[in-house]
């Protein structure tokens, strides 16, 4: 029996066809290459096993089986070649050894043979399913293997669910230990529930699913904060990256307004990239589960007329309109040709003297030169972007099979609702950005203000940019 063989939790997951058990070992382990998942029967035909480690240490054994289809047969012949001798898992036992075992019901012998190898079992259910004698059947079945027995009520977030008639029926039958689950709308507090469930129903693997659960959770607030600080990155970047034109040169200006913006998407599909890397949803995933992001790239550019609109704040002169990317700061004069606010920001965030002096050695090198940075609508669409797909694949499932959409009303980003000070600050800083040709060197001088914007940014009163609202008690 498994208990001899193996410290380690053996844990079949089981349940009728299609109802999201190769799901749900996919975003257990998030994995989004698990095994293979479709909308129909029978896609599950073997028994395939995976391991769960925290501490690098394997804690869980998981083992995704085929799903069952017809127990009501399976229960008139277990009858016929068990009749009324045995009881309990012989009674299993006797018809696994049975020709039956290995002929109609070769697929659910499959899952019973697990079931007796393992120390216990999930019972995956479609919550938005009636509960129906086939489940009845199933459950029954089960039963018989005497294996501690954990229900999962699956499609958790869905709004026509029937939990309540789930966990009522289940209760009838004994198992009043239940969990809610969603494999696509991910909530680390349900995957918890979940394990601690069990670890009340499997005693002696207690122990070790708590340190699972605390493995991902510690996994969790380092993928969050690490996502945070390439999000800062990424922001700083974009706010110090600068172009610089002949004032009296329309298409130099054009041109100059073009390299930025073609720098600045670049570097926000470089961000998404890591992101998705961070949160193993890899490149491989984009071709699967496609992001909007059309061979890899997002499919608007954060320029998009139609997205700076909902901003609401269109920063509008001719000059703007000719740079087709942002502030252009008139070096020579002094004076900013849009946007009086941004120079006014700039110089507040650049905070003493020395800005203006700054600017004054610019402006003296650079003399009938302007300088053509990303203004605030395209840093709050940016950073607005980053955190809308930073929220997104934070609950996001590894079972998820729809790409992630990205609302186009997406809310203020800032904290404060105004572009934070340092992002002012980094507009003044032309050698830091890594997007500017021969700069970029001040590598230092990035990290530190992209560690100031990250402290800013992970308040928590910024409000969640995915419409997609778990559900989940
Ligand atoms: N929205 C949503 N879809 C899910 C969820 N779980 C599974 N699905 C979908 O349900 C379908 C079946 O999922 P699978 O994981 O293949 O189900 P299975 O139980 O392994 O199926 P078999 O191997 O055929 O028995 C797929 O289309 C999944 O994308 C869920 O929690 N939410
Ligand atoms: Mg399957």
């Amino acid at each position: 029996m498994a208990n001899a063989k193996s410290a380690i939790l053996q844990l079949s997951v089981v349940g009728h066809t299609n109802v999201g058990k190769t799901s749900l070992v996919r975003t257990l382990m998030r994995d989004v290459s698990f095994g293979e998942v479709a909308a129909g029967s029978a896609t599950t035909r073997q028994v395939e096993g995976a391991r769960l480690l925290a501490d690098g240490q394997p804690v869980v054994e998981l083992f995704d089986t085929p799903g069952l289809e017809d127990a009501g047969a399976l229960i008139e012949q277990l009858d016929v070649e068990a009749g009324q001798r045995h009881s309990g898992p012989e009674r299993i036992q006797a018809f696994l050894a049975s020709p039956g075992a290995t002929g109609r019901f070769e697929q659910e012998a499959r899952v019973l043979e697990q079931m007796l190898e393992s120390h216990a079992a999930i019972y995956v259910i479609d919550a938005r399913e009636p509960v129906l004698g086939k489940y009845q059947d199933e459950l029954a079945i089960l039963a018989l293997c005497a294996r501690p027995l954990l229900p999962v009520l699956n499609f958790a977030s869905n709004p026509h669910n029937r939990i309540d008639q789930w966990r009522d029926a289940l209760s009838r039958v004994g198992l009043h230990a239940v969990a809610e689950f969603d494999t696509v709308v991910f909530s680390l507090a349900s995957e918890a529930r979940l394990w601690r469930r069990l670890a009340t129903l499997t005693d002696a693997h207690a122990a070790a699913l708590e340190k699972l659960i605390a493995d991902r959770e510690t996994q969790a607030r380092w993928q969050l904060a690490s996502a945070h600080a390439m999000l800062a990155e990424l922001l700083v970047d974009a706010a110090a990256a600068r172009r610089s034109a002949r004032r009296d040169s329309p298409e130099a200006i054009a041109h100059a307004g073009n390299s930025l913006r073609e720098a600045i998407t670049r570097r926000e599909q470089q961000f998404v990239e890591k992101l998705l890397e961070l949160f193993r949803f890899t490149e491989a995933d984009y071709r699967t589960v496609p992001l909007p992001i059309e061979a890899g790239r997002w499919e608007s550019s954060p320029f998009d007329p139609g997205i700076r609109a909902i901003l609401g704040r269109r920063t509008g002169s001719g000059l703007a309109a000719g740079a087709a990317a942002g502030a252009a700061v008139d070096l020579a004069t002094g004076g900013l040709s849009l946007g009086a606010g941004t120079l006014i920001g700039a110089l507040a965030g650049g905070g003493s003297a020395g800005a203006w002096q700054l600017r004054r050695k610019i402006a003296d090198r650079l003399r009938g030169r302007i300088g053509i940075m990303a203004d605030d609508a395209v840093l709050t669409v940016l950073a607005a972007r980053a955190f809308a797909l930073l929220d997104a694949v934070g609950q996001r499932g590894h079972a998820a099979q729809s790409p992630v959409e990205i609302a186009q009303n997406l809310p203020s980003p800032w904290p404060s609702g105004r572009l934070p000070r340092v992002l002012h600050q980094a507009r003044l800083q032309p050698e830091i950005s890594t997007l500017n040709r021969g700069e970029g060197s001040d590598a230092d001088a990035r990290h530190a203000l992209a560690d100031e914007l990250r402290r800013a940014l992970a308040d928590d009163s910024r409000p969640r940019m995915n419409a997609t609202e778990s559900t989940l008690p």
